[in-house]
């Protein structure tokens, strides 16, 4: 992609803001800034799986092997930190939940209307469906052509972002997808994850700048 300088980062941001790409109070940023809590876990690929449970005809694991043999996606979205750092034009790959869901590699009771995200260590993240069945929202294996390093979620993560001239998708921060993700659960009723429990906004729609509940 791009390598800039400071002049060139000012310049990109006035791009991306005159096409109308940058959300309110944020401000672009060419590095890609690691944000969590707690440790990196390690991934064992002998042990790993990834399940889908809750409001389900049938549950589901796959192994890391199994999983690297679903269909495959790719979307390339803005992505809008709570922290106030966007990044333009990330290229993510991965599995698409919708893709899951037509293709019947999930079966999807009528109840299901909410996700929630599990994550290593009992990390948790709350979306609801409609979010989830979007274009952009992702469950990623690689961020630019590379596979994702450790810090930024290796090897599974969810990722949702804005596609520019999708105005018509909602945008959540990059927060509402989970890193070292390891299953979605689909629930009647919504659960508020570990950010959100700690006062962050439910919807977290990055137009309405919806940051804190
Ligand atoms: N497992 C886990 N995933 C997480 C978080 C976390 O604390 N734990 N933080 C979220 C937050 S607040 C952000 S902004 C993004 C940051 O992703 P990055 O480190 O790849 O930039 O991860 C999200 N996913
Ligand atoms: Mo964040």
């Amino acid at each position: 992609m791009f390598n800039f300088k400071g002049p060139d980062r000012r310049k990109e941001e006035e791009r991306i803001s005159n096409e109308k790409r940058l959300p309110p109070g944020q401000s672009l940023t060419v590095k890609f800034p690691v944000l969590h809590y707690g440790p990196v876990p390690r991934f064992n690929p002998a042990t790993w799986d990834f399940r889908a449970w809750g409001e389900v005809e049938q549950e589901q694991a796959w192994t890391w092997e199994e999983f690297n043999k679903l269909p495959r996606s790719r979307v390339v979205m803005d992505i809008h930190c709570v922290t106030r750092w966007s990044k333009a034009d990330t290229l993510w790959e991965g599995v698409s939940v919708r893709t899951l869901v037509e293709q019947g590699f999930i079966k999807l009771k009528p109840a299901a209307q909410y996700v929630l995200e599990h994550a290593e260590y009992g990390f948790t993240v709350n979306l609801p469906l409609k979010v989830v069945l979007q274009e952009n929202f992702l469950l990623a294996t690689h961020f630019n052509g590379e596979p994702l390093t450790p810090e930024h979620g290796a090897p599974l993560r969810g990722v949702v972002g804005a596609i520019p001239g999708r105005d018509e998708l909602t945008s959540p921060y990059l927060w509402k997808g989970a890193k070292w993700l390891r299953g979605l659960e689909f629930m009647r009723q919504d659960r508020l994850g570990f950010w959100e429990k700690a006062g962050y906004s439910n919807s977290a729609d990055i137009w309405k700048e919806e940051r804190f509940a």
